[in-house]
């Protein structure tokens, strides 16, 4: 059985795409949503399709086999609080957070041989708390900074129906991931403005200087991608022209952003091997000034 945590955009998706392949899943969701029925529905083109998919709340768990936590960075500690009493030596926690540097939360939770991590790019967002729209379909890149080898526990048929994949340099994946949202996220919520309208003439100078210091800071951390970022970063953009990213629909919706996760850390792991990124500090505190931190969220 597999436990989604967070019955948000991407944790409803894998849910629907679970049980379309006929895999035990259930949704983990919040106390208050008790109420809700468990009849989910999900956009998918022109259609409307309808999943009875098993929904309970946190406190209602029984010991999890394998959770995938499909929270926001920040709402990672406070969800596996919520699950501790229904973790054991061997859950296996899937982190599927933007960002990174989660594990250092999830450690105190598990041992570090229980942790494994997940980039997604599937497209998707959610309308009413029920219902999910598939933008654009992507994939599901699984890793563990422990192991390269693959685990049993997530099966062929779990692979394929998330269009799934195993990594073995999960690390590497992450920081590409990383190095493209620390991008297009910041300079979208400040622009206020789609993914694809980086590239016009008035925004495209700073997209491209963010890029060749990213790509500095990248040799200097020994991360090899397949392509350079440059052409990793544009193609995003291309491929993600009409979509508002998750850092604007978080500002839109005024929630917390995660910016600490994304351009936080980034600024943190090139100042502890001194590398100059003044175009990153500006964008920064470019963002901090156009949105000011929240003071008091709801989780
Ligand atoms: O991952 C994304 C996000 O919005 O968080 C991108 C790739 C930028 C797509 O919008």
């Amino acid at each position: 059985m597999i436990s989604i945590l967070g019955a948000g955009a991407v944790g409803q998706l894998l849910a629907h795409k679970l049980t379309e392949a006929s895999i035990d899943c259930q949704l983990i969701v919040r106390a208050e949503n008790n109420a809700r029925s468990s009849l989910w529905c999900l956009h998918d083109q022109e259609q409307q399709i309808y999943h009875e998919i098993p929904t309970i709340t946190a406190s209602e768990c029984d010991e999890l086999g394998q959770v995938w936590l499909c929270v926001k960075s920040h709402q990672l500690e406070t969800a596996l609080e919520s699950i501790s009493h229904a973790i054991s030596d061997t859950t296996k926690i899937v982190l599927f957070q933007n960002g990174m540097g989660h594990e250092q939360i999830a450690l105190r939770f598990v041992k570090p041989e229980q942790i494994y991590f997940a980039s997604n790019t599937h497209g998707a967002f959610a309308s009413e708390s029920n219902t999910v729209h598939y933008a654009g379909r992507g994939s599901v890149t699984f890793g563990s900074f422990h192991t390269t080898e693959p685990s049993d526990f997530l099966s062929s048929n779990v692979l394929e129906a998330v269009n799934g994949q195993w990594h073995s340099d999960i690390k590497t994946v992450l920081w590409q991931k990383l190095f493209i949202n620390a991008v297009i996220n910041p300079l979208t919520a400040i622009y206020q403005c789609k993914n694809g309208a980086l590239l016009d003439h008035d925004k495209k100078p700073t997209v491209l200087a963010l890029i060749n210091e990213n790509q500095r800071l990248a040799d200097h951390l020994d991360l090899n991608f397949e392509q350079a970022l440059k052409d990793i970063t544009l193609n995003v953009i291309q491929a993600t022209a009409a979509n508002n990213s998750s850092m604007l629909q978080d500002i839109q919706q005024g929630n917390l952003t995660e910016i600490n996760a994304i351009n936080g850390y980034l600024l943190d792991q090139a100042a502890k091997i001194n590398a100059p990124v003044p175009h990153n500090w500006q964008l920064w505190s470019q963002f901090h000034i156009a949105h000011p931190p929240l003071k008091s969220v709801a989780q």
